[in-house]
């Protein structure tokens, strides 16, 4: 068994299970590390005036991203909200590109057109951040019926927050999911707060995931504070879809540490409940768990370094990268 909450603890297997173990969590915990630092990164530039438009930060949340995209192959589609830079960096998609998108910049994976909202790799069938609270869920419906329909082994994860799930492209998608058995998840990220609003003054149910029942679709509901953990309960929804052809909704409870998105002083909750929520923090988490493992304070200062000199690398290249030609923006503007 792979450690739950409560105090890290070794698996109780041969010597080659512990090795695969800790080497699945080095990975994983590097990829939560690199999410932190770019984000921290780019709250500066913004800060600065380097990086314009909305930026909406997912620090805190990274366990859930990284977490789930350890469970999906290269066949799978991922859709995802304007809260859109943990997944495409756990996706494999390079801080450079991601980076450069943020600044503008052509070398950016939408080709600096989209923003902190809309990055985008089809290569990776990272299929983009989205702008339009639960806009994105019927389509990501869509890309679910075009496997099934293809006769493919892809899955289709879909993220969204819990504010996201009184809009009716919500109930919408998982009706016709439910109906059609598509092979989807759906993942509710609930961080508690829909902008400034807390979860209960907008639904009557506390307990996202019993909004499956009216679809008579699987469930879960977990906390994402472990990210093994979180892989494991992603792993069983992504089998359902792949091998039965069953949709999932899952919820997974997190929490933000930065306001909304960058303009947001974060008002409406105390400053005791943030540091609260932070005592779980899931890098540090990962790395209690590493240390428990045999990994030694070094390597992991070590592991800092490398990913704080890719963050470093990636504004210089953003920095310098060449803005969108006229022809590229006339080329890409709908008139
Ligand atoms: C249809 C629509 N209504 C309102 C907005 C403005 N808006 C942007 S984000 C947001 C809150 C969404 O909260 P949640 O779904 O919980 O996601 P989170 O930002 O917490 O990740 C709102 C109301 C929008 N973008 N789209």
């Amino acid at each position: 068994m792979l450690p739950r909450r409560g105090a890290p603890e070794a698996p109780q297997r041969g010597a080659k299970a512990v090795h695969e173990h800790t080497a699945l969590l080095r990975e994983l915990h590097r990829t939560m590390l690199l999410i932190r630092r770019f984000e921290e990164a780019a709250a500066k530039a913004y800060s600065q005036g380097r990086i314009g438009g909305f930026l909406h930060l997912y620090i805190g949340q990274e366990a859930s991203a990284v977490g789930a995209l350890s469970a999906l192959g290269p066949e799978d589609y991922i859709v995802g909200t304007y809260r859109d830079h943990g997944l495409a960096l756990a996706r494999g998609m390079s801080a450079r590109a991601c980076m450069a998108e943020l600044y503008g910049k052509a070398t950016g994976c939408s080709r600096g057109m989209g923003g902190s909202m809309h990055f985008f790799d089809a290569s990776r069938k990272m299929m983009g951040g989205y702008g339009i609270v639960g806009g994105h869920v019927p389509l990501a419906a869509g890309m679910a019926f075009a496997s099934k329909y293809r006769k493919e082994k892809g899955v289709t994860l879909c993220f969204l927050g819990e504010g996201a799930v009184s809009i009716g492209d919500f109930h919408e998608a998982l009706s016709l999911a439910a109906l059609w058995h598509l092979p989807l998840v759906v993942v509710v990220e609930n961080n508690e707060y829909a902008m400034g609003t807390p979860l209960e003054r907008t639904l009557s149910v506390a307990d996202v995931s019993l909004k499956a029942l009216a679809y008579g679709m699987a469930r879960d509901r977990f906390r994402a504070d472990d990210v093994l953990t979180v892989r494991e309960h992603f792993q069983t929804a992504v089998q359902r879809a792949r091998e039965e052809s069953l949709p999932t909704l899952l919820e997974v409870q997190t929490y933000r540490y930065r306001g909304h998105s960058m303009s947001d002083p974060g008002k409406y909750r105390t400053a005791e409940e943030v540091e609260a929520r932070k005592r779980n923090d899931c890098v540090h988490r990962a790395e209690l768990v590493l240390q428990e493992w045999g990994v030694t304070e070094e390597e992991l200062q070590a592991v800092g370094r490398s990913v704080e000199a890719e963050v470093e690398d990636a504004v210089r290249f953003a920095e310098e990268s060449p803005e969108p030609s006229e022809e590229l923006i006339e080329a890409l503007t709908y008139a």
